[in-house]
């Protein structure tokens, strides 16, 4: 196969293709087929998008080789005044799309994100109210294989079975016996909108931190198709490469009363020189944000999973908490007898990329669960609407009642392949 850059412009600013195929034909091969993979494949993990090739190409820049320790004008570094132009134009993007007062750009991923809001707010032994994990957190929400589940003394709160949504009446219960210093709000598989004015008044009541990691949902705050945490929250974590369709990186913003503590946790508490190149394509992602055309991506994309949850339910799943409000919904597949598990491997031989996700209450293990976690983010960058998460939704339920019957799963896979083919991604320069 030919291997064309993905947008290469005619001048030679430093990422180049076909040297990479020249130089490392077998790296440059996993390259190209990871492309083709992302283009045949329908991509339905929720936290999983299509960056722009501008941001790509910030990415494989030379600003990668750039050591900038410190920040922009207060830098331990020469040679800081290009990427100090770059990272202060991130700052003022992130604080004006978001209304923020303070803006960090520099942490590596969404973990890093959340290391950072830890040391600046709090101490080994203290007390955090996060979401659980088996309800739909995140591990570094106090799972007790990381490090915020090890130093940290974590206090869960989940869902409700009732309605499988956050109950409030419980973390505020929660908040008033264990006295927090943080209270976290934010999931990676809960499919409803948080109630950020409830949260606030809990953290009033008790004194708490107010920290809001909205990794999964800033993308829809930043195309302003959902309510926005940053007025209420001291500290909003997330990372940029979700619906935000940024760089792979995090991110956070504060109320100013933070920001040295906020600056100092990321550098030097625990990062040393931050990746100029992917601040880059974080503040290219910032500006695509404000365009009139990623309101109407943001809001396309819950309609586009409203449409894939009620399809996967019209063929007889069961979307948790009754649907969902967001970019990804909690499929309990329990109906098929067929687990998570399967149903991810299934689903893989068909084309389609999703994850087994447990489900509140779920009576299987983790590794095993009783659910599927779907994502419109992607699909809909490739310019997907309704009538194909109809068809998603019909692929998916095939896959997952094919038996692993091998000739219907090659069937399926063709057809994933021929949809993804009318809604090309990163197409080859014509
Ligand atoms: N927990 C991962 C996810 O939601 O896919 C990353 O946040």
């Amino acid at each position: 196969m030919s291997i064309q850059p993905l947008n290469r412009p005619e001048k030679y600013y430093g990422p180049d293709f076909n040297a990479m195929e020249k130089q490392d034909p077998e790296i440059a091969a996993v390259v190209i087929s990871e492309l083709e993979r992302q283009r045949n494949k329908l991509q339905l993990i929720a936290s999983e998008n299509f960056t722009s090739s501008a941001v790509l190409a910030a990415m494989g820049s030379t600003l990668s080789n750039k050591y900038a320790e410190g920040y922009p004008g207060k830098r331990y570094y020469g040679g800081c005044e290009e990427v100090d132009k770059v990272e202060a134009i991130g700052i003022e993007r992130a604080k004006k799309l978001f209304g923020a007062e303070h803006a960090n750009l520099q942490p590596h991923s969404g973990a890093s994100a959340n290391v950072a809001v830890y040391l600046a707010f709090a101490k080994p032994g203290d007390t955090v109210l996060a979401m659980s994990l088996p309800h739909g957190g995140h591990l570094t929400h106090g799972a007790k294989v990381n490090f915020s589940g090890k130093w940290f003394n974590i206090v869960s709160y989940g869902v409700r079975q009732s309605d499988e949504l956050i109950d409030y009446d419980q973390l505020r219960d929660l908040a008033l016996e264990h006295k927090p210093k943080m209270i976290c709000s934010g999931a990676t598989a809960y499919p409803s909108l948080i109630d950020f004015e409830k949260v606030r008044k809990i953290c009033d009541e008790v004194g708490a931190i107010m920290w809001v990691d909205a990794a999964h949902f800033i993308g829809l705050v930043a195309g302003k198709a959902i309510p926005s945490p940053v007025p209420y929250a001291d500290v909003v974590s997330f990372t940029t490469h979700k619906v935000l369709r940024g760089p792979r990186g995090g991110m956070i913003l504060s109320k100013a009363a933070h920001a040295a503590a906020i600056d100092k946790a990321v550098f030097p508490g625990m990062q040393g020189g931050p990746i100029m190149s992917a601040i880059a394509g974080k503040a290219i992602a910032l500006q695509e944000c404000m365009s009139d055309s990623y309101k109407t991506y943001a809001k396309q994309v819950i309609e586009n999973c409203q449409a894939l949850a009620k399809g996967l339910v019209d063929l007889g799943l069961r979307a948790v908490s009754g649907g969902t409000q967001t970019h990804l919904a909690l499929i309990d597949i329990r109906s098929t007898g067929v687990t998570g598990k399967v149903a991810d491997e299934l689903c893989g031989l068909a084309g389609i990329s999703l994850n087994k996700n447990a489900i509140p209450f779920d009576p299987q293990t983790p590794a095993v669960t009783s659910g599927i976690r779907v994502g419109s983010a992607a699909t809909t960058t490739q310019g997907m609407g309704t009538a194909q998460m109809k068809q998603i939704a019909e692929f998916i339920v095939s896959a997952i009642k094919s038996g692993a019957d091998q000739d219907k799963l090659a069937k399926i896979k063709s057809q994933v392949a021929e949809l993804c083919a009318k809604f090309p991604v990163y197409p080859e320069p014509k």
